[in-house]
């Protein structure tokens, strides 16, 4: 079928928050159309690229984004019309050089990832493929292990914990679809024991409970534990847990405030308080442990806790080769998130997958904490095999819809569906000493 692009047009709608993002549409010649509707972060790191808003206070408190929806209207579809929709890099090379800029803060990330994914979405209709197939070929049939994120703090929520997320892995469930059943009981096991405790059980940005009233930052890993038990798993063989303190948003003047604990942690005792918590608790995962610039506290972590804990780059590698590479030559962290958003294109979030991959590290593809019902990011990371996905809580549509693609993707593979579980995730120690370096002390 006819893969030539005959119109590509651009839309301002709303994303979960409330807020508006920016939507495209791409009409093939042949009469196939692609949509992509783009997210939209809270704790976004300094080094993402750049999101273009219309600043206008008279609509939407200045977060329109008419300008990036003008962009693509009048700046980017004239030049893509006749080009081929499935010939991605192209296409998303033009995009660049239309933009010219190292952060495209031209003509805005929004814009230009909402046209590169509804090209390659558009190309997949024409072809008569899924998503996944399409982008990742006939061997694409690993679904993620979801980290979910049921207790929602930081950013996400209001009067809850310093930290961000706090997230069960199911990584000893048999399928994705057994993985999201645990999931589901899990959250509502939460729920009962909020609830009972007295404490709110209103949802945060992600989906996940945001009570106030919690007494510290541990507390949340508790209650989960309790909850994971409550729901008749074995917390750290059939459930684990994953945090994503997100602690560049606390972090100042080169320490880290925790309000809740009533503390100021320097980057070594805050990754001793990790330490602590992964010998007490079945810890998988570890995101942003430290702030988006602190490569030197980053280097001593990864070296104290690398061997044994997922330790994840968000708002430090920010999808983009240049920080994943200096990441990887000194030696810190050993995984990657991947947000479409942060680097603005397809093919360059591809790129960063395939790094990630090549340096031995994993690559967790994520959502926003501000999301649409768009479910591309469930798509890629089956066709990129990446095994992990971050994709909220059991709640709210925009976090449910990923996890109702993917199970969708797992009955359309059949017997070729693979959960990778607890090999997602090789470096999974639970509470040993690492050997070598020193036993962690605590913070006092
Ligand atoms: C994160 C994300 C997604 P935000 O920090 O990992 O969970 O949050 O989109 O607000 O940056
Ligand atoms: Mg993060």
């Amino acid at each position: 079928m006819d893969t030539t692009i005959e119109m590509v047009r651009a839309r301002e709608i709303l994303d979960s928050r409330g807020d508006p993002t920016v939507a495209v549409d791409v009409f093939l010649s042949g009469g196939a159309i692609g949509t992509a509707m783009v997210p939209s972060g809270a704790s976004t790191g300094k080094h993402e690229a750049v999101e273009l808003r219309d600043g206008d206070p008279r609509r939407y408190r200045g977060k329109g984004v008419r300008n990036a929806v003008g962009n693509v209207d009048d700046v980017m579809a004239p030049e893509l019309i006749g080009e081929d929709a499935s010939d991605q890099s192209a296409i998303d090379s033009l995009l660049r050089e239309l933009d010219g800029t190292p952060d495209k803060s031209k003509l805005g990330a929004n814009a230009i990832l909402g046209v590169s994914l509804a090209c390659a979405r558009a190309a997949a209709n024409a072809v008569g493929l899924p998503l996944y197939r399409y982008l990742g070929g006939p061997l694409a049939r690993t679904l993620p292990v979801p980290l979910m994120n049921i207790l929602n703090g930081g950013k996400h929520a209001t009067d809850s914990a310093d930290m961000q997320e706090y997230m069960i892995v199911p990584l000893g469930l048999p399928t994705f679809s057994e993985a999201v059943r645990a999931g589901s009981e899990v959250f509502h096991e939460l729920k009962a024991e909020l609830h009972e405790r007295g404490m709110g059980t209103g949802v945060g940005d992600e989906g996940g409970f945001a009570p106030s009233g919690l007494k510290s930052n541990v507390q949340p890993i508790e209650l989960m534990v309790r909850a994971i038990e409550r729901a008749g798993y074995r917390a750290g063989e059939d459930i684990a847990i994953a945090l994503d303190p997100a602690s560049s948003e606390f972090h100042e003047n080169g320490t880290y405030k925790l309000a809740r604990d009533g503390k100021v942690l320097t980057a070594e005792e805050l990754g001793a308080l990790y330490a602590e918590w992964h010998l007490k608790f079945p810890l998988v995962s570890v995101e942003d442990g430290l702030a988006e610039d602190d490569w030197a506290g980053w280097k001593t972590l990864t070296h104290q806790l690398g061997d044994r804990l997922q330790l994840v780059g968000d708002d430090l590698f920010v999808t983009n080769v240049e920080r994943i590479r200096r990441g990887v030559s000194e030696g810190v962290g050993n995984a990657v998130l991947i947000k479409l958003n942060q680097i603005g294109t397809l093919s360059e979030t591809i790129e960063a997958v395939d790094l990630a991959h090549r340096s031995g590290y994993a690559a967790v593809i994520s959502h926003r904490s501000g999301e649409t019902e768009d479910t591309t990011i469930a798509d890629l990371c089956v066709a990129l095999n990446t095994g992990q996905i971050k994709t909220g809580s059991l709640s709210r549509s925009e976090r449910v819809a990923k996890y109702n693609r993917l199970m969708e993707i797992e009955l359309e593979l059949g017997d070729a569906a693979r959960y990778p579980g607890r090999d997602a995730f090789p470096r999974f120690r639970r509470g040993q000493p690492s050997q070598g370096a020193p036993p962690p002390s605590t913070p006092g």
